[in-house]
């Protein structure tokens, strides 16, 4: 049976009430993407950065998986082949839906990396300036998310998925990011059938074979059922 690759990206959790990234009043309309979201933008000012992601780990805790997020869980549960969900999204909100295997390729906000030996833990509820790596003891743990200029994780693994993808899915994207943006070439290389399921077209929308547009917790239970 064919192998599903999925992408998600800020738009699967927005009726979950977590905000998107470039929609209006979302939330680069009130930071500077290189303020919180670059390493320089955290050596700046690493108080802003962890004060940001504060209050998005805050916010995510409070969240709960929507109809979208449980239809794929249903997805990875039923389909007789492979199902894989990569995700942009920081939040834990497939997991909380029930889908098992998932790639955070842009890291997630319950961890917690030292940027000098790269140990990761289980980030605290408040992260501040100055706190101590549990194994190095330098002070230099940041959030595990990944920035603008540094390399996502997981991409040799996510390439042999999409190397080996029957249909590929992308899921509330804008499609203005890379690598995640050029996904669907990879997989269309692979021979994949390709859908995108977004609130509008993306700005890569015509490399699909079909676009389903609507509310994510419309369209994707329908598209899985
Ligand atoms: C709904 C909905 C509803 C709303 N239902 N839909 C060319 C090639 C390669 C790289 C580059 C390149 N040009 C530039 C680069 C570098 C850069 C980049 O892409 N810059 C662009 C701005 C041009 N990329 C990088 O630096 C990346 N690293 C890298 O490239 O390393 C080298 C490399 C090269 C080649 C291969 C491999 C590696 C790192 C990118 C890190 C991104 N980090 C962020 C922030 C951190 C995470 C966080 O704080 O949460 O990740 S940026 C932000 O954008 C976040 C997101 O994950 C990411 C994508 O956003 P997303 O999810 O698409 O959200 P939106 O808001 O843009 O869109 C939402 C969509 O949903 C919209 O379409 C809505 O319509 C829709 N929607 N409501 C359905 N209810």
């Amino acid at each position: 049976m064919e192998k599903i690759v999925i992408l998600t990206g800020a738009g699967i959790s927005a009726e979950s009430g977590l905000g998107t990234f470039r929609d209006e009043g979302g939330l680069w309309a009130q930071h500077r993407i290189e303020d919180v979201a670059t390493p320089e933008g955290f050596a700046r000012n690493p108080a802003l950065v962890h004060g940001f992601y504060n209050a998005r780990r805050m916010q995510a805790g409070g969240a709960h998986p929507n109809a979208a997020h449980t239809a794929l869980a249903r997805l990875q549960r039923d389909w007789p082949g492979e199902v894989v969900i990569v995700t942009q999204n920081v939040d834990n909100l497939h997991e909380t839906g029930g889908a098992t295997r998932v790639i955070h390729m842009h890291g997630t906000l319950s961890g917690a990396l030292c940027a000098s030996c790269e140990h990761r833990w289980t980030a605290p509820a408040e992260m501040s300036v100055g706190e101590p790596c549990p194994a190095c003891r330098a002070a230099t743990a940041r959030p595990d998310i990944v920035w603008f200029g540094e390399m996502p994780y997981h991409m040799d693994q996510i390439y042999d998925h999409l190397a080996q993808a029957g249909i590929f899915a992308a899921i509330g994207t804008s499609g203005q990011v890379y690598p995640a943006a050029a996904f669907v070439h990879e997989a269309i290389a692979a021979g994949a059938q390709t859908v995108e399921l977004n609130l509008e077209p993306s700005v890569g929308a015509s490399s699909f074979d079909q676009t389903l547009l609507g509310p994510a917790t419309q369209i994707v239970p329908r598209w899985v059922d």
